[in-house]
């Protein structure tokens, strides 16, 4: 009797998880990603939090392509940056 009055606590236990119990989905943490960009913690992401995060990337981005760092990409420098990623963007090679 005791163990079946402990299982029906248990159940009603889990069956009364708040909300705020309810597990993370992968499109939360995509969303909480996104909501990081909220550097002003307005909750919201302005057009100037985003720009920021695209500068940034593109920053990045941008000085693994130009490997010499003379402010351009050549061709071959692009080609180099391509071949370079191509396989991890595409998922041809690991
Ligand atoms: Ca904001
Ligand atoms: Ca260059």
């Amino acid at each position: 009797m005791y163990i079946r009055w402990m299982s029906v606590s248990i159940v009603m236990a889990c069956m009364a998880t708040p909300a705020w119990a309810a597990p993370i989905t992968a499109t939360d943490k995509i969303v909480n990603a996104f909501m990081d960009l909220d550097s002003n913690h307005s909750d919201g992401v302005s057009q100037g939090e985003y720009r920021a995060m695209v500068e940034q990337r593109m920053n990045v981005r941008f000085k693994e392509m130009d490997a010499n760092r003379n402010g351009e990409v050549s061709a071959e420098e692009y080609r180099e940056f391509w071949l370079s990623k191509k396989a991890q963007w595409y998922r041809l090679e690991r």
